[in-house]
């Protein structure tokens, strides 16, 4: 709690227990590329997110890549409101690994009661706000950022996690407006020494690796093959879209990193179901090109037709990234 008055300090913590439900989302006038989720249904919920100059790929929920020796900022956001509006914040987190350059209050302009940020040079944060000095603060129901934490990915790479949390007496269950439980079980994280335990309620991997170099869409080409010229060597692709290479596991066989015959093209065909029925399977399905090219396909549409997902395996005849 740092220099928080007490009387900051309780209405800091019941804030803090309400918000106790973190996602991921798109936000803040910052983010240059951010990951969302299925947008949740409660009236109070938090978001943790990136935001980078450069060099910023989200491709899950929970992973990010960043260029080594490149910086970044994390975002921590109020996403929706409780309905009768909030006072106060409080956000804790954690970056093992990763040591901040500074930390932000991001809405002075609707919390201009600022307990000075906490952990700067450190790998930890704590930044907490109030919309007045005294009773009765201003009621708001802002959403938005609400603190940014500047960091850096080291030249020498690695992968890092940073975390949210909320503290609770072990034991004990908090329950959040959206009846999710977050237990508190382990006094083994307790960063500020409060004796109140700290659960990890929400979690970001920060991949500090080359993008060209490693296959963050998963279809078996590397960064540096989908930019590249070549569509035969998986080029004229996307590095984010993992339905551009249609290489499958047809004839029992996995995806190999070349589409042939066999395997692929005869592994779609053998899945031929325009209707959506029995033989269906997803892995071979693919959605329509948003072009310039053919390959340049989009997610599972449900349907194994002739137009799409047949000619789509077949254009890509030879296609190799191994
Ligand atoms: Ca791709
Ligand atoms: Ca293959
Ligand atoms: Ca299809």
């Amino acid at each position: 709690m740092g220099s928080m008055t007490e009387t900051g300090k309780l209405v800091a913590l019941t804030i803090v227990l309400l918000l106790v439900s973190f996602s991921l989302f798109p936000g803040g006038p910052l983010s240059t590329d951010v990951r969302a989720d299925t947008p949740q249904s409660g009236p109070v919920e938090m978001s943790l997110s990136l935001a980078a100059a450069a060099s910023l790929n989200c491709l899950s929920l929970s992973s990010c890549f960043v260029d080594p020796g490149t910086p970044f900022t994390a975002v921590a956001s109020i996403t929706s409101a409780p309905a009768g509006g909030y006072i106060a914040y409080q956000i804790d987190g954690v970056h093992p690994g990763l040591v901040s350059k500074a930390v932000r209050h991001a809405a002075p302009g609707v919390f201009p009661i600022e307990a000075p940020t906490q952990g700067v040079g450190t790998n930890a944060f704590l930044a907490a706000a109030l919309t007045g000095s005294q009773p009765p603060q201003p009621v708001v129901t802002y959403e938005g950022p609400l603190v940014e934490v500047d960091l850096n990915c080291p030249s020498a790479g690695g992968v890092f996690t940073l975390s949210m949390r909320v503290e609770g007496t072990v034991g004990t269950v908090v329950v959040d407006q959206n009846n999710d439980p977050v237990a508190i079980t382990t006094t083994a994280l307790d960063a500020d020494g409060d004796t109140l335990a700290d659960k990890v309620a929400a979690a970001l991997t920060v991949n500090c690796v080359d993008r060209l170099a490693v296959d963050i869409d998963g279809d078996g080409c590397v960064g540096a093959r989908e930019l590249g010229s070549d569509p035969t060597r998986g080029g004229l692709r996307d590095p984010k879209n993992p339905w551009d290479f249609y290489d499958v596991a047809g004839m029992a066989g996995g995806p190999d990193g070349i589409i042939d015959l066999l395997f692929d093209i005869l592994g779609v065909i053998q899945h031929y179901s325009p209707g959506g029925g029995p033989p269906y399977d997803v892995q071979f399905d693919r959605g329509p090109s948003t072009g310039p090219n053919f390959w340049n396909m989009t997610a599972p549409d449900g349907v194994i037709d002739l137009l799409t997902d047949i000619v789509g395996v077949i254009t890509q005849f030879g296609h190799d990234c191994r």
